[in-house]
């Protein structure tokens, strides 16, 4: 099929000649400027333009498939994504790099110039958006008929600067030059309603009419989603928040009330403004919860659009669709469709109930009770009142069948109640999206586990089915091929070929060049040269990066510890023989968290001390570069020899850091916590640094009452690093955070001390071995094929989803 048949167009050329042509005619004609009078923006709009040409046309022809084949679709329902910057990536999916350089090159710009004006989309906070995009990315790569949907927040996360006072927010007007990777729909609008009442229909017990209160207008656009080495492009399709029209208030306007005018306006569109920073904060929890709906309600009613377009009925919905929530944020698309289904439909109860939790599948991404969404039933109440009439009926059917399995448990329906009756009454959105949905996965093995056997084990003790472990993944193409070029084409020639960027587990033939010396010596002047093109530290230096959210459970504050024991040993022996060191922080703390600014900010102040300490300052240097986002980590990852992943044991449901830092050759000092486990099986004990209690000692040791005061008491290099952080050197800020690790350390961080820091010395005695730190960092690489988010999504399509993949045809 020729999809420019009756549009006049001509195909776009493939070669260099024919590129730089379109490209001149996308900045006479799009951009409306000559090449004489470009600016550096012009020749990056124009040539991301061009670039996402190329990338239209395969859309074209995905849709087209799509629609011939009528297939079963994953619809990704996500709060957060963090895409990362668009240029490189869409300049290798499309397979178009050499042309651009060649081409941008007529208008005087180098490539690399062009890629710094390329500004990432933060619509994430952290891992759970990260992975959003990942998924994505494999998702199109696998030719499975995917959307993603999301929110297309004006500002996305906040733009940090780190000083010695700590950590500075500023607003990231991520698209404020525009965004030239996106595709607005505005007849794919959507309405949107809050607030208002329900009405009763006479006759039917379930159906009811809820009337709003106010009416918000849902505008989507698309970025498009390629995949690699396939014809495929997904989409991505992000909701704007508008006010309606009426919203504007011309009479007060024209009175002169300006502000007056615009105020509903302001408020309808304030749902789409900012990313929510987290939930650690009570402000805006009530704006929180209406974005959560609004991304729903609008994504919902476009997939019953896409869905009507080929089918009638809902007979075949439940078997054409599967939505996945990523995480509980989006948990009212399950009230939601039974809101559709029940009353603008008017099916059964029963019936609409039986697709719904056909429908839908549930990722929990988190152990940590607070962070296991609630809302206080109310604000539903007043915000959403006809979905909590819904949550009602579901929860009393629920109930009804946990009394026929547990006859008399009183206790067990008050734990499984999607109603919390402690204290002020709350929705637990956890509980809807298990009663809710077919299928549930946790992110690592130890984290479904712990989900079975904790937070969720009365569910998984009614459902055992249910409840099912995917390990994440991470995109080899963006954290090796685009974040490590130089180690990318070694591994090509080693394996001879790219095929390993499509079949991560070929990187296992690497196993086979470990011991071949001037692979080695490569793989190591590759590692040096990253250093220093980024350009933080020594490049001779190890360097040990602990590069993720700033959070007490990782703890960053025993890294802390490490830090000022080194500082420690170096000042009482500085003529000692002592392994230069460059320690990289980076990571951000939400706004409001402020035990964890506390603890950034010690850093920055530590770092100062040391920085102008002259004995110590040749051996150790601390660095915490500004506002981690993907575009940073791209170059730190490469650049890292060690990699932190120090959490307490039992509370990361995984990570995906440590995936790209293994993936990248830097060797992992860990505990046994969410993904290390599996990655210290595929890599092998002896190349993986392991200290810590597991997670069944962590726990046990908090039953039999934990007191950190017995380990300052009992290690006198701890308790010399504690007295340094009190004594007032440091500030207040010192005093808070030694304070409050030997009050309470609510996550064990004295009691794994000790082993960390011995773990520490056999870092030290592997990198005094460089032949042998090689040949374990080659091996990290070679055994982390697993980590692919390709596999990812495979086991989700096979265990989860169902799904199989759709090809598209190449242009002929
Ligand atoms: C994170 C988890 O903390 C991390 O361990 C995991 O790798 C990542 O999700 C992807 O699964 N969770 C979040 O970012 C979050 O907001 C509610 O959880």
């Amino acid at each position: 099929m020729d999809l420019r048949q009756g549009t006049g167009l001509r195909k776009l050329g493939k070669t260099a000649d024919e590129f730089q042509q379109d490209l001149l005619s996308n900045l006479f004609y799009r951009r409306g400027t000559t090449v004489e009078s470009a600016s550096a923006r012009d020749a990056y709009e124009t040539l991301s333009l061009t670039v996402r040409d190329r990338l239209a046309e395969r859309r074209a022809r995905t849709a087209a498939a799509h629609y011939a084949s009528n297939p079963r679709w994953v619809y990704y329902l996500s709060a957060e994504y963090l895409l990362g910057a668009q240029l490189e990536q869409n300049l290798l999916y499309s397979g178009t790099g050499d042309l651009a350089a060649e081409a941008v090159k007529a208008l005087g710009f180098s490539l690399e110039d062009l890629e710094d004006l390329d500004v990432e989309p933060g619509l994430g906070n952290g891992g759970l958006g990260r992975l959003a995009a990942c998924l994505v990315d494999s998702l199109a790569t696998r030719d499975i008929p995917a959307v993603g949907y999301g929110i297309r927040y004006d500002l996305g996360i906040f733009r940090q600067i780190i000083t010695e006072n700590g950590q500075t927010e500023l607003p990231d007007d991520w698209a404020f030059h525009g965004n030239p990777w996106e595709f607005p729909a505005p007849d794919d609008r959507q309405a949107v309603g809050f607030y208002g009442h329900t009405e009763p229909i006479p006759g039917s017990e379930t159906r009811k009419i809820w009337v709003p209160g106010e009416i918000v207008l849902g505008e989507p656009s698309h970025m498009l989603v390629p995949g690699y080495g396939t014809e495929t492009v997904n989409i991505v399709r992000l909701w704007s928040a508008k006010a309606s029209e009426a919203s504007f208030d011309l009479s007060r306007f024209s009175a002169g009330q300006y502000a007056e005018a615009v105020q509903e306006a302001v408020r309808a569109e304030n749902i789409s403004k900012v990313l929510y920073p987290d939930d650690s904060t009570e402000l805006g929890r009530e704006l929180r919860l209406k974005q959560q709906y609004f991304l729903v309600s609008c994504s919902l009613r476009d997939i019953v659009r896409r869905f009507r377009l080929r089918n009638e009925g809902w007979d075949t919905f439940a078997e054409k669709t599967v939505i996945q929530l990523n995480d509980t944020h989006p948990t009212i698309a399950i009230p939601e469709l039974m809101r559709l289904l029940v009353d603008e439909y008017e099916l059964e109860w029963d019936r609409a109930w039986e697709i719904t939790r056909k429908t839908f599948a549930y990722t929990c991404h988190t152990l940590l009770p607070e962070a296991l969404e609630t809302w206080p039933v109310r604000m539903f109440e007043k915000l959403l009142p006809r979905h909590l009439e819904i949550i009602y009926l579901i929860n009393m059917l629920f109930l009804r069948e946990v009394e026929a399995r547990f006859p008399g448990d009183h206790d067990r329906l008050r734990r499984m109640s999607i109603i919390g009756e402690e204290g002020e009454r709350r929705v637990r959105m956890a509980h809807l999206a298990v009663v809710g949905t077919e299928a549930v996965n946790g992110v690592a093995e130890l984290h479904s586990k712990l989900l079975r056997e904790t937070v969720l084990d009365d569910f998984a003790e009614l459902w055992p089915a249910k409840f099912q472990n995917v390990t994440n993944g991470v995109s080899p193409r963006r954290f090796i091929k685009i974040a490590n070029p130089r180690l990318s084409d070694l591994i090509t020639e080693g394996l001879g070929g790219e095929g390993w960027l499509r079949d991560l587990d070929r990187l296992a033939e690497l196993e086979h060049l470990a011991g071949d010396a001037s692979f080695a010596e490569r793989w190591q002047s590759i590692k040096r040269a990253n250093k220093v093109d980024l350009g933080l530290g020594d490049p001779d230096s190890l360097t040990d990066v602990m590069i993720k959210r700033f959070h007490e459970y990782k703890r960053q504050q025993l890294k802390l510890l490490h830090v000022i024991t080194l500082y420690h040993r170096i000042r009482a022996n500085p003529g000692g023989d002592w392994i230069p060191r460059t320690i990289l922080f980076a990571g951000k703390a939400a706004p409001a968290y402020h035990a964890a600014k506390d603890i950034i900010r010690l850093i920055a102040t530590v770092a100062a001390r040391i920085e102008a300490d002259p004995v110590v300052s040749p051996y150790l240097k601390v660095v915490f570069p500004s506002n981690y986002n993907v575009t940073l980590a791209e170059r730190i990852i490469p650049a890292a020899d060690l990699s932190e992943q120090i959490s307490l044991a039992g509370k990361e449901a995984s990570g995906t850091g440590n995936m790209k830092l293994a993936l990248n050759g830097a060797i992992t000092i860990g505990t046994l916590d969410g993904a290390n486990i599996e990655i210290r099986a595929r890599v092998g004990a002896e190349n993986f640094f392991l200290f810590g209690m597991d997670a069944y000692q962590a726990a046990q040791t908090r039953i039999n009452g934990y007191d950190p005061r017995h380990f300052y008491e009992h290690d006198a290099e701890l308790r010399a690093a504690l007295d340094t952080l009190a004594s007032g050197i440091f500030g207040d800020v010192g005093h808070r955070v030694a304070g409050s690790l030997l009050g309470w350390d609510e996550y064990l961080t004295l009691a794994d001390y000790r082993g960390y820091i011995e773990a520490q010395e056999e870092v030290e005695r592997a990198w005094r071995e460089p032949a042998r730190w090689t040949r374990m960092s080659i091996l990290n690489t070679a055994h982390s094929g697993f980590f692919s988010a390709d596999r990812t999504v495979a086991d989700y399509a096979a265990r989860i989803w169902r799904v199989a993949p759709v090809p598209v045809q190449h242009e002929d």
